[in-house]
Parts: structure tokens; sequence; C-alpha cells
């Protein structure tokens, strides 16, 4: 493959829900530019993009993939998505790296909830966006009602650049809004000819222009003059002033096509590479350096910055990292240094992909995208420098994980090897996160939602034949005092040789909530040695790992050490942390302690219609609203607190409440008391949790 320069790369993210036909659509387009000499097939298990043995049984994207094609002297990379929302994750990464996303909406289906979901998730995304309505084979007459839909859900300068041709009930062609034409194809799809519009259509074709036209005029002031008062305006005219329409995000055209029958495909890749913004769009991009946010030149020849964005383990080649270039270039051989490790590696064979094959390129450019296997060190997170500085780029957050679980080994030494394959997942999807929970002594998987689990869990028992349970995991529950305390300990010991001393005084005072633990000295006249006083803190510590009630952490206090001995001979380290450990467990019991619950923050966003049951069902979880907005598209968003122990299961729960329609994020706000009546039967539990861990 020749090398390309940065203006001539088309990044694109495919996203739509499960089965809209997004890998379908990129097949097409594989065999239209000539990549693929025969079509590949999500439904035979031939496509170019879904080659994961996983992906092939289920018929389902399960990973983002990523395949270029070259057309018109352009070349355009293509990640495809699962369009499931719990594989979001796989989605957001490959949202990091691209200028462009197309939604492939089901035409059949229309707008569903779920494409509401996935768009909804992009809203404040500043990429150049656009919509594909797929499977325009299958409908005849609802089109405009798509479109009045994606207006509404979507926005309002949705527009269709090509809109469906019927022949006989039949979907032969689009009718080209930009370049007045009517478009039919032939051989496959693979050709068509230009036609005159039918005068039938010239309405619908003047209504489309006028609002294209309209939105130039608002970001073009001589486009604007000439529009208002007649003038012709050329086509050329008319391209440019859309293509920055797209890329500043002030039209999302609308294409319609079928990606079964190819009709509409090919004009659509004549669009693209006229209208849809390059890498360099963007004259620079946002680093942070030595902590501080600057630009970098894109194009610069000193400094190259790359950062992966994906991870594979392939069966054969092994691990495959996926690059983006923010800037300057990579050849094979370039050394690249790691702020986030501190360490340096080199990029050997950059390569492209088309579905599993990889090709070698002599050069990749600001802009593009290139892999590299067998890079063990790299992870996804890093920034990658051509020089020896701190320089990171800001990645998108992942999304916090709303579904949690334990997963139980059945047989004794399961344990390890199911964490260890569990990891492996992780590393290729980050949004599926593996913890050892530290108190249960158990494996937890946090995550995106029951069919991620499923999809990761099944491939653990059909592939790794591994036998497993599954539990609901434990909530992170920590105790505190509630009143001031004071409490001293004499350690001493006689036993032969050297004995054992160190004795201290500690007052212990309640923080606020999520100050943690302060430890102040205050020892005068060297009443405790300078080197002993980290032992105490040590030994305070270590009381705090099981709080006195349902042996949960201790947290939100502040320890004084203002009085103490010490003998000579017999004081040492461990004296002394024994001294600290014991006085701790004192003030502990006579500190009135009390049991903390974590406490998400939460938003949920649902129908309006379904405000009334929501609301109802967050009061039984104990959960305080803070507010509630009221949306344009009919939805509305209700903030809230709520104790974690009552989410665990939320995502089955507000699915039935909202039949599917609802969606919520969360993450941890702070912590507090847990409510009077509760404290025992939290206390019973941690201890019961503790005995099981502890016997293990
Ligand atoms: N009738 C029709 N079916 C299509 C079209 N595009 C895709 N499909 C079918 O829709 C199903 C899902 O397609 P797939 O590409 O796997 O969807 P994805 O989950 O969005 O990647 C498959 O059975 C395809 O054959 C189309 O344009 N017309
Ligand atoms: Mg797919």
């Amino acid at each position: 493959m020749k090398v390309y320069d940065t203006k001539d790369i088309i990044n694109i993210a495919v996203i739509g829900e499960h089965k809209s036909g997004k890998t379908t659509f990129l097949d097409s387009v594989f065999f239209l530019t000539g990549k693929t000499k025969e079509k590949g097939s999500t439904d035979k298990g031939t496509s170019v993009m879904d080659f994961d043995p996983e992906e092939i049984k289920r018929k389902m994207t399960i990973r983002s993939s990523y395949s270029y094609v070259e057309y018109k002297n352009k070349k355009i990379n293509f990640i495809d998505t699962p369009g499931f929302i719990d594989f979001i994750g796989e989605m957001e990464m490959a949202l990091e790296v691209v200028e462009n996303v197309i939604l492939v909406v089901d035409g059949e289906r229309g707008i569903t909830i779920e494409t509401d979901r996935i768009w909804h998730s992009i809203d404040e995304l500043h990429v150049a966006k656009s919509v594909i309505i797929n499977k325009s084979d299958t409908i005849t007459s609802n089109f405009d009602e798509i479109v009045q839909k994606i207006k509404t859900k979507i926005g309002k300068t949705a527009v269709p650049l090509e809109f469906p041709y019927f022949e006989n009930g039949k979907f032969v062609g689009t009718i080209d809004v930009i370049h007045k034409k009517l478009v039919i194809y032939e051989d496959e799809g693979k050709k068509y000819k230009e036609l005159e519009i039918p005068s039938n259509y010239n309405d619908t074709v003047n209504k489309y222009r006028e609002e294209i036209f309209e939105d130039i005029s608002e970001i073009n002031d001589e486009f604007m003059e000439k529009y208002l008062s007649g003038e012709t305006i050329s086509e050329d005219e008319i391209v440019e002033g859309l293509r920055n329409c797209i890329t500043q995000g002030k039209i999302i055209p609308i294409f319609a096509v079928s990606s079964l029958t190819n009709v509409g495909i090919l004009r659509m890749l004549d669009i693209i590479v006229e209208e849809f913004p390059s890498p360099d769009v963007h004259k620079e991009v946002t680093v942070i350096k030595n902590g501080k946010e600057e630009k970098e030149d894109i194009s610069t020849e000193n400094t190259t910055i790359i950062t992966p964005f994906k991870v594979r383990i392939d069966p054969y080649i092994g691990r495959i990292v996926y690059f983006k270039v923010w800037t300057g270039n990579v050849k094979s051989g370039d050394e690249f240094y790691i702020s986030e490790t501190s360490s340096s590696v080199k990029i050997l064979h950059p390569c492209v992909a088309f579905g599993k094959t990889l090709e070698e390129v002599q050069e990749v450019k600001a802009g593009d995208i290139f892999l590299v296997s067998k890079l063990e060190e790299v992870k996804i997170g890093y920034t990658l420098v051509s020089k020896k500085e701190d320089i990171r780029i800001k990645h998108l957050e992942l999304p916090t994980p709303i579904f949690f679980i334990a997963v139980i080994g059945k047989n004794r030494g399961d344990e390890d090897k199911l964490a260890e394959l569990l990891s492996r997942f992780s590393e290729e999807d980050p949004s599926f996160i593996v913890k050892f929970n530290d108190f249960s002594k158990e494996l937890e998987v946090h995550c995106q939602g029951e069919t991620q689990f499923n999809v990761y869990t099944e491939i653990l028992k059909d592939r790794y034949k591994i036998d497993f349970t599954l539990d609901t995991p434990k909530i992170p529950y920590k105790e505190t005092i509630t009143k001031p305390t004071e409490a001293h300990y004499k350690h001493k010991k006689q036993t032969g040789g050297h004995g054992q001393y160190g004795e201290v005084f500690i007052k212990v005072e309640p923080l606020e909530r999520g100050k943690g633990f302060e430890f102040v000295d205050q020892i005068r006249g060297g009443h405790i040695p300078k080197q002993f006083i980290p032992s105490v803190e040590k030994g305070v510590l270590s009381a705090m790992e099981e709080g006195v009630l349902g042996k949960y952490p201790v947290t939100d206090v502040r320890v004084i050490l203002y009085e103490g001995s010490y003998h000579e001979v017999d004081s040492s380290d461990i004296s002394f942390q024994i001294a600290g450990w014991h006085a701790m467990k004192i003030a502990l019991e006579n500190g009135n302690p009390s049991i903390l619950e974590p406490i998400m923050d939460v938003k949920i966003i649902v129908e309006e219609s379904y405000l009334g049951s929501i609301t109802e069902d967050l009061s039984s979880r104990r959960g305080r609203i803070n507010s509630i907005d009221r949306k344009e598209d009919g939805t509305v968003i209700i903030n809230a607190y709520i104790p974690m122990a009552e989410m665990i299961k939320y995502s089955s729960s507000l699915s039935s409440i909202t039949k599917g329609t609802g969606r919520f994020t969360m993450n941890l706000a702070y912590y507090d008391f847990a409510p009077e009546k509760l404290q025992k039967e939290i206390t019973e539990i941690g201890r019961k949790i503790k005995e099981k861990a502890n016997s293990k």
C-alpha cells in the first residue's frame, strides 16, 4: 500500500444498534471498492470484520475491528463496533481516534430506543456525524417518517443528501439532492448511471436543498448573500459549504442505502471522499505536557505522538496493538518513550489491516491508524512520544461499571485460572473490569451489563471448560467512630534475652466523610524516639484494616499520638507496632463505632411517562432525588443519590420498569452512615464474609 498524507485519510467509526447492518454495510463497501472478490456475509460467517470465531458463532460483533479501503486516492479507515450497549467501551475506544461517525439505522425498525441510546452516548463528542438508513430495500413508504424521527431524536440539523428511489416497489437507486441527479445502480451495485430527476421529486429535492442552503448560510456570509439575492451558486461552492457544515456538526447528512443489495453505497462513498473531514481538520492536537495543557502541531517533524486504542489477542499472531498517530509520522524501527512507565519501546513493522490480514507499511503519517504485533509492554491509555518528554494525550473516559457480580470457581485451584482468563478479556476490553475483593477474597467482575458478562463467561465455559458459580458481590462497607476518644496501651514482654517494650497514648477523633486518615505526632521531649513514630502509625493502620463491628476497614479518623515511653534496650519497631495496634483497637471500641455505606451518584434517563414509577421505585431504594430535568426529546434525566447496596441489580429492574428503554450511569459519590436499623444486619454480614474468607 502507498503512503497516504494526512489530508487523504478519512477515519470513520460505524456505530448503531445490534443487527442494524453495520458489518454488512462494510462488507458491501469492501466488495464495491474491489477489496473482496466475493462479498462477505455475517449470516454465512464470511464477513470481513466479524472474523473472530466467537463472533462467527454468535453472528454478532463483540469487538471493534478495523479495515481500510482505498477509494479515489483516499484511504478510508473504517472501525466497526458492537451494537450492544453493554459493549459501549469498545465503541468509545474507537470514537477517540476518528473524525467521523456513521450511525447505521435499521430502516425496517426505524429509530429504536437502542439507536437513541447509542446516539446519545456521542451527543457531546466533537466529530462529524452522519446517518445511514440501511435496509432501504425493505421500506417503501416510511423514509420521510424516519427522517422526521431522526430530526426530533437526533438533531434538527439532520438532512438527507440522498433519498431512496423505488421502481415497481423495488429499491433501485437514490435521488442525490446536492448534484440533483437520479442515481440508478447496476451490476450488483458496482456501477451506477446518472439520470434526470423525475419531475414529481422536484419539490422534495428543493425542500432538502433549501434546508442545506440555509445551514450553509449560517456559517458563510458570502454564501448567504448569494443565496438570498438569488445569484447562482456553483456546485463547488455548495460542496465546500456542505463540507464545512458537516465538519462542524452543523449538518448531519442522511443517506439511504441497502447493504444487502449494495444500492446507494457507491454514491455515498463518492460523497464521503468529497465531504467528510480528514484528520487535518484539527491543525493541532491538545496534549498534556509536564502536567500543563498545550497544543502540538499535527504536521510537526519533531515530535511524533501515538496512542494505543485497542488490543487484540490473535490466536495465531499473538498480541496486536492498534495505534492512532496524532502528530508526526512512524517508520519501522522508530523508538518511543512512554511517560506512564518511563521506559522506551521500538515500533517494528507497522501494519495496516484488512479484517484479520495484516500488511506492512513503509510509513504512517499523522491522523492515520496502524497496528503492531508482538508488542507486549504497551497498554491502552499510554502515550508514546518520539522523544523523552512527559507528553500525554487526554483520553475519553471509559464508562463506569453498572453491573457487578462475584465469580466463584467450583473447584479449588480454578480461582487462579479464572482470574487469569478474565483478566485477559479485560485487557482487550477495558470496560470489563476484573477485581479481587480483598475483604471477601472473591473475584468480582464490574462491567456494563449482563450481555457483556455472559458473552465472556460463555467463552470460559465453552473454550476453557471452567466451572464456576455466581454470587452477588460484597458491598465495600466501611467503619468509623462517631465520638472522640482516648486510649493507652503498654506493650511489655520479657522473654529470655531481649524483651519488648513500647507504650503509647493516643487520641482518636472522627473526621469528615472522605477525609480518610490523618496521623499527628505530638510527642515532645523524645518520650518516644523519632524512629519508632512510624512504627506506631503502622500498628494503628494495621488495626484499622478490620473494624470492631463487621470487620470492615476503618476510615475517616484522626489519630494523635501525644504521649508514650520507651526502654533503651527492649524498645523496637515491632514493640511499638504492637502497642499502636492495641491502643487503636481500644479506641475503636470506645469511640461509638458505626458503619458507613457507599452512596452512588446515579443518573437515570427514561421516557417521561415512566417518571412516576421510577421515583416510586427510587424511594423504596432509599434514594434521594437531586434533580429532574426534562429534555426536548421527551425524556427526563433523574439525578439521585442511592446507596450502592440498592443498586446491585438495578439494570434489570430499570429494564423491567421501562420495558428496556431506560438507561443509567453511576459513580461512587461518598460514604454515609448506614441507617440505624440496618447497622446490625450489615455487621453480621461482614462477620460472616470474613469468617468464610479466612477459612479459604
Ligand atoms: N434486507 C436487508 N437486510 C440487511 C441489510 N443489511 C444487513 N441486513 C441483515 O441484517 C442482519 C444483521 O446484519 P449485521 O451486519 O450483522 O448487523 P450489525 O449487528 O449491525 O453488524 C443480517 O442478517 C444481514 O443480512 C439490508 O440492507 N437489507
Ligand atoms: Mg456487526
